[in-house]
């Protein structure tokens, strides 16, 4: 169960941050608006929530997901595969270092944290090779957390035409054995030792949803893959995600989750 989540304030920055899909201008208000009420409906789920300050010199850095990934053991500090977004890891040391031991993905490696994803009950960590995730990094990573038993798989989903930015883009834990994922990545070997949920044709975004103890919260928008997961007996809460992801970010992204 978490009982944190790390959160940061977008700056009025963020409407230079990195996007490279075309879904409208950015409504900062609403973007703000989006962010409290993300960090509220986490509160209400009865997480501590570490809100930071703004970033103004990194337009990117409220996707607090990218910079580390956290496990009970410890807490790794990426390198973001953007130039414009490896600063912002230093941004984020003080917050982790409360709670966890650091570790780190040095030079040549890059990993952003949204291509990594932790099944922890499996003690299974798959990293997804993208644009802003390489092999060296992803052998760090994984290197890292065999140290606490987590067996490391490292998958290639096209660099040159990937899905969408991130592994996490396209597949998510909904329970411990659990996925939620796209139709193109059900059938990867590394995830086949779990039960999957599809997300239906169009509603690919969606299946970037995260799970708070127990409940899933899933963009609004998307009521065939919200009725899969209800009909599966998953509770579910739609957030209001329209600024979000014209900033080509998701639910998953907006927190560090700690439990
Ligand atoms: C970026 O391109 O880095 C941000 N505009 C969006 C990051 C979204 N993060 C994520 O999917 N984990």
């Amino acid at each position: 169960m978490y009982k944190h989540a790390i959160v940061r304030r977008p700056g009025n920055s963020a409407r230079r941050g990195l996007t490279s899909v075309d879904r409208g201008k950015l409504d900062f208000a609403r973007l703000m608006e989006q962010h409290r009420h993300y960090a509220n409906t986490l509160a209400r789920l009865g997480l501590e929530i570490i809100e930071l300050e703004a970033l103004e010199e990194f337009p990117d850095a409220y996707f607090t997901e990218d910079v580390a990934i956290v496990t009970p053991e410890a807490a790794v500090i990426m390198r973001p595969g953007a130039d414009s977004r490896r600063g912002e890891t230093l941004h984020i040391t003080d917050a982790l270092a409360k709670f966890r031991q650091l570790k780190y993905i040095t030079d040549p490696g890059i990993v952003d944290g949204g291509d990594v994803l932790i099944m922890e009950a499996m003690r299974h960590c798959i990293v997804g090779l993208s644009a802003r995730t390489n092999q060296p990094g992803a052998e760090q990573l994984c290197g890292i957390l065999s140290e606490y038993g987590y067996r490391g798989d490292i998958v290639d989903l096209g660099v040159d035409a990937p899905e969408a930015l991130h592994f996490k883009s396209s597949v998510n834990f909904i329970d411990s054995h659990t996925l939620l994922v796209t139709q193109s990545c059900f059938h990867l070997d590394c995830l086949s030792a779990y039960r999957k949920l599809v997300v239906p044709e169009g509603e690919e975004y969606a299946a970037n949803v995260v799970w708070i103890n127990g409940t899933i919260l899933i963009p609004d928008g998307y009521p065939g893959t919200q009725r899969l997961l209800e009909e599966n007996g998953f509770q579910t809460i739609e957030m209001p995600v329209s600024e979000i992801s014209k900033m080509e970010g998701g639910l998953t992204c907006l927190s560090l989750r700690l439990t």
